[in-house]
């Protein structure tokens, strides 16, 4: 069963479809590449995905047991801090939730770190990646994920800036605090919501 989601829901500061977040523009047709670390080359048979830390049942899936989830799709825009948008992208997966029910987050759980396969990692709320809003994803428009926007496979959390989509994700950790990652160390807000503009440390 596929469930489509167009968008984030329940949020006030929900914008009408095709309107830009403040200091952003339409990047078009265009999917820009944006990579702090060589594009690692894996297979997905070797890749796995964990959720740990503050969780009843650490749990990991192979590549078969991730695609043989419910899977989820969202379809809607992305946000990059660099200022450029794009609409209308279509994504496929599982969403976040059906990972977390399986591994069941404990009462302090209140953070995640997203780690990639390379060592890349981002901060986020764990109220960020539920209800709906955050998927682990392995098509764009129902092709593979290319490799240089994170094939085989990578987190998306298209509500906030678009380095808080970890390519290559092999791990959520779980935490009772909150812990930055590889931007947020270097000056990026911890949150990063393009609405509020939220894109440094400060902001
Ligand atoms: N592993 C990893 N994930 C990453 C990044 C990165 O450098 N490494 N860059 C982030 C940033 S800043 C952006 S804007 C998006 C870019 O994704 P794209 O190259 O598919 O456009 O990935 C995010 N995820
Ligand atoms: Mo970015």
């Amino acid at each position: 069963m596929v469930r489509v989601t167009r968008g984030f829901t329940g949020r006030r500061r929900r914008s009408p479809a095709g309107e830009l977040p403040p200091g952003q523009y339409d990047v078009g047709g265009d999917w820009p590449v944006l990579t702090a670390e060589v594009t690692p080359r894996f297979d997905p048979d070797d890749w796995t995905m964990t959720v740990d830390g503050l969780v009843e049942r650490e749990t990991t899936w192979s590549w078969a047991e991730v695609q043989a989830l419910p899977s989820s799709e969202y379809e809607g825009p992305i946000h990059c801090v660099t200022t450029w948008s794009k609409f209308g992208t279509r994504f496929g997966g599982v969403s976040v939730d059906t990972l977390l029910a399986e591994a069941r987050p404990t009462p302090d759980a209140s953070y995640v770190l997203a780690t990639s396969t390379t060592g890349y990692t981002t901060n986020l709320p764990l109220a960020d990646v539920t209800a709906g809003k955050a998927w682990v994803v392995w098509t764009y428009d129902g092709r593979p994920l290319p490799r240089d926007h994170g094939g085989p496979v990578r987190l998306l959390v298209p509500h906030l800036y678009f380095w808080k989509s970890a390519k290559w994700v092999t791990r959520l950790t779980l935490l009772d605090h909150d812990q930055q990652g590889f931007w947020e160390r270097n000056g990026y807000h911890d949150r990063g919501d393009p609405w509020l503009e939220q894109r440094y440390q400060g902001d």
